[in-house]
């Protein structure tokens, strides 16, 4: 049976197909015979639309009352916690993810509409004295006008919630392009916002490719800031257009995250950090811990658990409940994985277990997690950011060698050690140059009222989620008045 044919949401309303638009089907990465939905795909000129209908509803929208702005984020918040379950099992179908994990995201994304709806009702300026006499100032937050938010597939609905609900909080209108992997869970999230009474054009989504679609909404001059959670290349080229027609950007990109265990970790708490951080999610989390730098003393015995613990993990299809690891978000992602696994071995490194396709009835994209011991800090699965559920382990001699290879790398999102002592937790808390540090904890998995961001090639502009995301999110006003 074919399911109606979904479509783009554009100036308050779904977008009826004309029957000219391409279709995009998406399909599940368990078992891709099977059709989640299939979209009528957007292109240039409706993206052209939706940054005008945008566009048009910024001043009404940005002077808008903070109680009406509140009101709308609590309840689209509410409606997705409500139906957690139904858009976990959307999302676990759509992406991989397993269902206890897509639930958790359904929730986080929830949360974060809850959050800025209690946000939206905050102070947003200062008064200073001024250096001259009878002068006041003050300063103001002012929303940026449309913004143009990309969002990727490995976290398909709480990654726009943690974008969306800030962008509306603070005033601004928004252009929102899902990834093309995961349209239907944005298209339900888009379904819940269209009910939650806000004006025409506030927001819009649009289901299209990432080269018509995405380069469109990034070159639009009426957009005026992009929030972009993806791939380095496509970042590094985002901001380039961005700085040049001096929009605002902020960037999430690529990870190659260490985690340390030491001498002296508690092993239970190291081979649960390692294996969450390393393979849940598959592996497919910018945060996730593909490094894993051990002290010799606890090496054997921990590579030794660790084997057997990444060997008893059932990889399934997603919404199967005693699955631990889904598959593969889709067909070139195996090949990239297994490219690096080969490139692995052929380096050098030993595979200890793993790294092998399973071959499913339904033809799903099952990859054994892969663990590789003997790894050197030039091999390419040391260095490269793999996106998959492929862990590399090097041993070293103390913390501070450790510590040393913990910071060789071009990125800088999340770094994590497993340690008993104090000592060592504090050093590496102190000066770690990653953006986020875990002790005893996986690199991945955050909460969703901090800061969140990386340093060198992870991340720029300014930190997402939290009262942080204030910064993006607006423009400050200085005011200066003669009394
Ligand atoms: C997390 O680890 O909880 O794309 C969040 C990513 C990140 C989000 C990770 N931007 O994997």
């Amino acid at each position: 049976m074919t399911s109606p044919l979904k479509s783009s949401f554009v100036n308050g309303a779904f977008v009826e197909p004309s029957g000219a638009e391409q279709i995009l089907e998406n399909r599940n990465p368990s078992d891709p015979r099977d059709i989640v939905d299939r979209f009528a795909r957007a292109d240039e000129q409706l993206t052209h639309v939706a940054v005008e209908a945008a566009n048009a509803a910024v001043s009404a929208w940005a002077t808008s009352n903070p109680q009406l702005r509140a009101d709308v984020l609590d309840r689209i918040g509410s409606e997705i916690l409500a139906r957690r379950e139904e858009l976990g099992r959307l999302l676990a179908r759509e992406e991989g993810k397993v269902l206890r994990e897509a639930m958790g995201e359904v929730d986080r994304a929830g949360r974060s509409f809850k959050f800025y709806a209690q946000e939206a009702l905050r102070a947003s300026g200062e008064k200073y004295e001024s250096v001259r006499p009878g002068v006041g100032i003050d300063t103001s937050r002012q929303p940026v006008g449309v913004v143009g938010i990309i969002s990727p597939w490995n976290f398909p609905i709480a990654i726009p919630a943690w974008k969306i609900a800030p962008a509306l909080c603070f005033g601004n209108c928004v252009v929102f392009k899902p990834a093309e992997m995961v349209p239907s869970s944005a298209w339900a999230l888009a379904e819940i916002i269209s009910r939650s009474g806000l004006p025409a054009g506030v927001f819009n989504m649009l289901i299209g490719p990432g080269r018509s679609v995405g380069d469109a909404l990034m070159r639009h001059p009426l957009v005026k800031a992009i929030s972009f959670t993806g791939s380095e290349q496509t970042g590094r080229q985002i901001a380039a257009i961005a700085v040049e027609r001096m929009a605002k950007v902020q960037l999430e990109m690529g990870g190659k995250n260490p985690l340390i265990v030491m001498d002296d970790a508690d092993m239970e708490v190291a081979l649960d950090v390692a294996l969450q951080g390393s393979f849940f999610s598959t592996g497919q989390r910018c945060t996730a811990s593909s490094r894993l730098i051990v002290t010799e003393g606890i090496y054997p015995e921990f590579i030794a658990r660790l084997t057997e613990r990444t060997r008893a993990l059932k990889v399934g299809d997603a919404l199967d409940a005693s699955t631990d690891i889904g598959p593969v978000a889709d067909a070139k992602q195996l090949e990239v994985d297994l490219d690096f696994i080969r490139s692995g071995i052929a380096e050098g490194a030993t595979l200890v277990c793993g790294g092998e396709r399973l071959v499913r009835e339904g033809g799903g994209y099952f990859l054994e997690p892969a663990l590789f011991v003997d790894v050197t800090p030039e091999m390419r699965i040391y260095r490269e950011e793999i996106f998959g559920p492929v862990l590399s382990v090097l041993k070293v001699r103390n913390y501070e060698e450790a510590f040393a290879a913990a910071e060789d790398t071009p990125f800088g999102l999340s770094a994590g050690i497993v340690t008993t002592s104090l000592k060592y937790a504090e050093h590496f808390k102190r000066n770690s140059s990653a953006g986020m540090v875990m002790v005893n904890l996986p690199t991945a998995g955050v909460d969703y009222h901090v800061p969140f961001g990386g340093n060198r090639g992870s991340s720029y502009g300014p930190r997402e989620q939290g009262t942080y995301a204030r910064e993006f999110f607006t423009r400050v006003k200085t005011s200066y008045q003669l009394s």
